[in-house]
């Protein structure tokens, strides 16, 4: 066990190629402990066309799915095309108005920046009362030794707005019967955002749980905060993916500070990464025991992350997570955050005409008013993310 004083003392010091270093070991036997976990296989789906029991039942007990090659070839090159032109059209940097090339930046006419920048190799979250501070541990922040810009992009925001194709995965029927099948057919949404981990610069998500409304909740459960979809665009190995601890969902509200003290260090023993091939789809529960570590390998990752929710969770709740300042989440809101989806379906459906569409139940009949089209572009996907549903 390190000493963690001593981890502390060394933070600073720690080069990227030093961090990298210490991480090998704790990747091997990461990796090894991943393998008989079995968490991971094709989506298979039962006689009626629902996820098949059994995953679910290895869902609901581990936490956490890997399903392995859920997006076509076709359609990941359309999500990577969208994705790399969302990247190049950022800010030259953090609040400037062109990109790169010295084209007006992406997001100019949105709400709020659809786009976060971090120093590279960070950990914006870790220690700091962000997000209602459920990060509370800060991450070892290696120096970069490369010559690397002061700010490198972290988060992007506004996708299903910013970008067609992850508009139509979206709407894609089998990640959304996945859904269904956890949290309901009336499932609601939380939000969406691309991690972009890139290489030898991306930064640290801190070890946290998701969820922040629940916890001493009467109704308290195992599902009561959600989960999160992760669509990996290219391969995500254990230096730049997300690990988590299986099985930690089950265990109410963590006190992850000693967790980390106790070990002496943010190499928890007990935890796995999830390691996917593109086009891999991950679901984890949001009240998972979760973070990633600086990205000092030579592989970038993007995960376009997705969430849902059970409708009886959100209903009437107060938006947490700074979102959204403090709305109440009535029926309203929730109908009009969920058009999204509705539209997403439609989006999807016009583009790969053969493949058979999702029926969303809270939309059944209300299907010719969620077309997608010029005019559910402005009433309903046009800053959309302000209508986000975060407990
Ligand atoms: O992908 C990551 O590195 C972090 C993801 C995460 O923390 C989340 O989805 O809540």
């Amino acid at each position: 066990m390190e000493d963690v004083s001593v981890v502390m003392a060394n933070r600073a010091a720690t080069s990227s190629s030093e961090h990298a270093a210490a991480m090998a070991p704790y990747i091997a036997e990461g990796t090894k402990r991943a393998s008989p976990a079995g968490n991971r296989g094709p989506l298979q789906l039962d006689k009626s066309g629902k996820l098949h029991p059994d995953i679910l039942k290895v869902y609901n007990e581990k936490g956490f799915y890997i399903f392995e090659g859920v997006i076509g070839a076709e359609e990941l090159d359309s999500l990577r095309a969208d994705v790399t032109n969302m990247i190049d059209r950022a800010p030259v940097q953090p609040g400037a108005q062109v990109d790169a090339k010295g084209r007006p930046a992406m997001g100019l006419d949105h709400a709020a920046e659809p786009y976060s920048f971090i120093k590279p190799l960070s950990d914006p979250f870790g220690g700091t009362g962000l997000l209602n501070g459920r990060h509370p541990v800060q991450m070892i922040q290696p120096e970069p030794e490369d010559d690397v810009p002061n700010d490198v992009l972290f988060l992007l925001r506004d996708i299903c707005q910013a970008m067609p194709a992850c508009l139509r995965l979206y709407g894609h029927p089998q990640l959304l019967g996945i859904a269904e099948a956890v949290n309901g057919s009336d499932f609601v949404p939380y939000t969406e955002v691309i991690f972009v981990k890139q290489a030898g610069r991306g930064g640290a998500v801190s070890w946290h749980q998701d969820g922040v409304t629940h916890w001493q909740s009467p109704n308290w459960d195992l599902g009561i905060h959600g989960f999160n979809f992760q669509v990996q665009l290219y391969d995500t190995t254990p230096a730049n993916g997300l690990w988590i601890v299986p099985g930690s969902h089950k265990l109410g509200h963590i006190d992850i500070k000693k967790r980390v003290e106790d070990n002496g260090g943010e190499r928890l023993p007990d935890a796995i990464p999830l390691i996917c091939a593109p086009g891999d789809v991950t679901i984890v529960n949001r009240q998972m025991l979760h973070g990633s570590f600086a990205n000092t390998s030579v592989d970038q990752r993007i995960s376009i992350t997705i969430g849902f929710h059970r409708r009886a969770s959100v209903l009437g709740q107060r938006s947490a997570l700074a979102i959204e300042g403090g709305d109440i989440y009535d029926e309203q809101r929730i109908f009009e955050r969920s058009a999204v989806i509705a539209v997403a379906i439609d989006a999807r459906a016009q583009y790969f005409p053969n493949e058979t569409r999702y029926c969303y139940e809270p939309f059944v009949g209300l299907e010719e008013d969620y077309r997608w089209n010029d005019d559910t572009f402005e009433r309903v996907i046009r800053n959309y993310s302000s209508r986000d549903l975060a407990i």
